[in-house]
């Protein structure tokens, strides 16, 4: 029959020693180096839009979500974004349905649809709806054209803090100059 050894209280009270320690450092570095918390982590987020007349609505975002993967949605001018098979998460549109919301850092894809309205007050002939953005967001893009009866996409990240205005650049109702939304990017 084996003896079982005796040691001395001290090892276990150094055990107790180093748990301690490395909790503490645990601690310490969750408490020092925290993620970005009051702002989120950036992200890339997704928005719905239609594009109609001012008389009409001018921009409406509809829905809005974080895409939690790498690679964007297949899209195309007539069928739009797909997100079958996409990991994404939905989240509640602006209550405002106008203002795209983002923090430094997010890449924003916008997809908007361009509703070819029967209503008189569309001008005749139009190419569709312009889309840019102001300030511009670093050159990343310059102005699109919506068409009426499809899909337009636009993807950007932003780095600069502020409120942008978007709006619609090709005359298309006597309504023009007021379809424009916002664009709100917050913790720079
Ligand atoms: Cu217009």
């Amino acid at each position: 029959m084996q003896v079982p050894k005796r040691h001395l209280p001290v090892v276990g009270l150094l055990g107790l020693v180093v748990i301690a320690a490395a909790g503490g450092g645990i601690y310490y570095y969750e408490y020092v180096s925290p993620p970005n918390t009051s702002c989120g982590v950036a992200s890339h987020r997704l928005f719905f839009m239609t594009a109609i007349i001012f008389e009409l609505g001018g921009f409406q975002i509809t829905n809005g979500a974080y895409l939690n993967q790498s690679t964007a949605p297949a899209f195309n001018a007539t069928a739009g974004p797909s997100l079958v098979g996409v990991k994404h998460q939905n989240y509640t549109a602006p209550s405002d349905h106008k203002t795209i919301n983002a923090i430094v850092g997010d890449t924003i894809t916008l997809y908007i649809y361009g509703v070819n309205s029967t209503d008189p007050r569309q001008f005749a002939g139009i190419a569709g709806h312009g889309f840019t953005i102001s300030p511009s967001v670093n050159g990343q893009f310059g102005t699109g054209t919506i068409p009426l009866g499809k899909w337009y996409t636009v993807t950007f990240t932003v780095t600069q803090a502020g409120t942008y205005a978007y709006f619609c650049t090709i005359p298309c109702s006597n309504g023009h100059g007021s379809m424009t939304g916002s664009m709100v990017v917050s913790c720079g």
